[in-house]
């Protein structure tokens, strides 16, 4: 099973919940698994209206120093750790960090965070991974996930609005050939979760709307994304100040790699 349904499982204990190791099994096996129901919908729906207000200057086909077109009317911005949309409850869902240190481990870190913008009329996107296989060996394509990008869309992604089309198993093969993409419905409250190495497209924008996808990218502690933070005026991570102070200590984790002066 790829879909896997969060709704009233307990937060408490969640490594041990069969959920969190039905979505590691598919995530392990497939390249990719969808997270239903990991966020109120009414919870969606007020990001989604913070994100129009708060981002509106990004909401335009061109790019700037502070974001990167990623394909035609799409691009990539980040996104401040303040408000909602920064809050933990998106950066630091219980269900997704459950997963993520499972998959990767307990010293998980934040490496990006920001938005995906799939303007109306955004056409379908070149099929990429988001990282490379490591090593130039067969046996690296075995190895486990060292990255993985999760996105949260604040408008449903469907046939319309255009979702993510994600090639189960290509992760492994490190191929997309001959293999159908899955393109799946993601309702306001799900999420999706994959490998940085499973190959996936954003499909069109048809809708009359802007499509934002919040994602965050999880990374074992010594990885850094090579590929979308070429341009140096693109950050991975924006803080406010005062944010790291006010983490909670285990979601501190998740930023042991950023540098302070205090
Ligand atoms: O827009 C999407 O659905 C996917 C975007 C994406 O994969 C990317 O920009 O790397």
């Amino acid at each position: 099973m790829i879909r896997i349904d969060f709704s009233g499982v307990p937060t408490e204990g969640l490594s041990r919940s069969k959920e969190v190791e039905a979505a590691f099994d598919a995530f392990t096996r497939e390249g990719y698994v969808i997270l239903d129901n990991i966020v109120p919908q009414d919870t969606i729906r007020s990001l989604h209206e913070e994100f129009l207000i708060r981002y509106r200057d990004q909401i335009r086909d061109m790019e700037t120093p502070q974001s990167l077109e990623v394909g035609a009317r799409r691009f990539m911005i980040p996104l401040h750790f303040s408000g909602g949309l920064g809050a933990e409850q998106v950066y630091a869902n219980p269900y997704v960090i459950a997963l993520v240190r499972m998959i990767l481990d307990d010293e998980a870190i934040i490496d990006a965070f920001g938005a995906i913008i799939s303007l109306s009329g955004a056409e379908e996107q070149h099929i990429h991974h988001d990282g490379p296989i490591l090593f130039n060996s067969a046996i690296s394509r075995l190895l486990p996930a060292y990255a993985m990008t999760f996105a949260l869309p604040l408008v449903e992604m469907n046939e319309t609005s255009g979702t993510t089309a994600l090639w189960p198993g290509s992760h492994r093969r490190g191929e997309h050939e001959g293999v159908e993409p899955e393109r799946p419905t993601i309702p306001l409250g799900s999420g999706v979760m994959w490998d940085f190495r499973t190959y996936h497209s954003g499909m069109a924008n048809r809708s009359g709307q802007v499509r934002p996808m919040v994602y965050a990218t999880y990374a074992r502690r010594w990885y850094q994304d090579p590929v979308n933070f070429r341009k140096e005026t693109l950050p991975r991570l924006v803080f406010e100040p005062g944010f790291l102070g006010s983490v909670s200590e285990d979601h501190r984790k998740l930023f042991a790699h950023v540098r302070t002066t205090a």
